[in-house]
């Protein structure tokens, strides 16, 4: 096995850029820097103060340029489970994880921090892309149930011994990697929040049967901090609902129900001319808007969500900063043009610490 101490360059500017914004006597920001150094020439590697971790994951996020929910990144809740040292641990971290951001429906935007990798190159990882998704089964007809995005990931699950009802809507287990092995780890009930999904106004919307998960806990992004990675670092805020009813449930190779929508509200299919598909995607929206807010569960609309981002860049050219962003990834996937955040152009950049999805990583 490869030995691959972290790069203490690395490490050395992480600890300045935390004591420039957060000062510090000068004698203990040089005795850190003394002691960090010494610890990386000693083991390979170091640990971070708890400071340090909770600085590093918020500032991660805060560089994190196609996110567009920002304005909060001060307010990033630490979960440090860093002494975890099972997969059952890691798996019972992560439903801890779903129950405390939950708070009743008014979610808290949270991050659970698992063992940093060591410079032997062994990793703690889960390998689900969010902490709850849905799976997805392919019949002999070529036709799928549930989400096409993860027919892949409920094989593999399959394969190590877990089985779903094969309904449109089976919640999948975790996958966690330890240098132990694989395992699989179905989530209890109680740590599964979902939200059916009605329209205030067409009756018929709820017999659809549609409904989505009310958290997206994104669990494969590594969360490097000065050198150190912590590839098991799952992490949520709330949903905006264009990323269910403009994407999720709609794009051809997840739910594709636009069709099914269109012929339920007797639109005119016959052309692409009568916008059909724009009218069944508005009624969406509105639908999953409309569900999360009679459940009571925290979600954001593309229109107040743009304006708060433009706050958030401005806030931070006040405190001396600029706001690396990606235009293609703000820029909400409806009505682009009426929000504040498509009129403009973003400098963008990979800054450091940072939220990284390796090509490797799996769905
Ligand atoms: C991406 C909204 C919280 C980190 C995104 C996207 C949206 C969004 C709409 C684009 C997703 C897509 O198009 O698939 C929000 C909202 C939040 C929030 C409304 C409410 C508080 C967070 C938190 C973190 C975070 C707490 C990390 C601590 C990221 C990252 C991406 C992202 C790393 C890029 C994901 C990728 O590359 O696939 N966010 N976010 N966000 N967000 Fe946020
Ligand atoms: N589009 C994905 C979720 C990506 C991240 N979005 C957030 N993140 N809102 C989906 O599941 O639809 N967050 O941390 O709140």
């Amino acid at each position: 096995p490869s030995f691959t101490p972290t790069d203490p360059e690395e490490a050395m500017a992480f600890l300045s850029r935390f004591f420039w914004e957060n000062p510090r006597p000068g004698a203990e920001m040089r005795g850190r820097m003394h002691t960090c150094a010494e610890e990386i020439d000693r083991t390979g590697t170091y640990r971070h103060t708890e400071e340090e971790l909770a600085w590093g994951a918020r500032v991660a996020w805060r560089n994190a340029s196609r996110c567009i929910g920002r304005l909060y990144w001060r307010s990033l809740h630490i979960r440090d489970l860093r002494n975890a040292s099972s997969a059952d641990e890691i798996a019972q971290g992560c439903f801890d994880h779903l129950r405390t951001t939950w708070r009743g429906g008014r979610i808290r935007p949270t991050i659970t921090v698992f063992p940093q990798d060591r410079p032997d190159g062994s990793a703690m990882r889960i390998w689900n892309d969010q902490l709850v998704r849905y799976a997805g089964y392919e019949d002999e007809a070529g036709g799928t149930v549930g989400d096409r995005q993860y027919t892949g990931f409920t094989r593999l699950a399959e394969r190590l011994g877990w089985a779903g009802k094969g309904d449109r809507f089976d919640v999948l287990p975790l996958i966690i990697e330890t240098p132990a092995g694989l395992s699989v780890h179905p989530l209890p009930e109680d740590a599964v929040e979902e939200v059916p999904i009605a329209h205030p106004e067409f009756r018929w919307f709820a017999e659809l049967g549609l409904r989505w998960h009310a958290i997206p806990a994104i669990s494969n992004m590594r969360l490097e901090i000065g050198g150190v990675s912590y590839s098991a670092a799952p992490f949520n805020g709330w949903y905006l609902q264009t990323e269910i009813a403009a994407r999720n449930l709609v794009d051809a190779d997840r739910y594709d129900t636009l069709p099914l929508i269109g012929a339920l509200m007797e639109l005119d299919m016959s052309s692409e001319r009568t916008l059909w598909r724009d009218r069944a995607l508005l009624e969406l929206n509105r639908a999953v808007l409309h569900s999360f807010d009679a459940a009571g569960v925290t979600m954001s609309d593309h229109h107040t969500e743009s304006r708060r981002f433009l706050d958030h860049i401005a806030r931070e050219e006040r405190a001396g900063r600029w706001c690396p962003a990606d235009w293609s990834w703000i820029v909400p996937p409806v009505s682009g043009g009426l929000t504040p955040v498509y009129h403009r152009y973003y400098d963008d950049a990979d800054l450091r610490p940072a939220y990284v999805l390796d090509p490797d990583a799996r769905r």
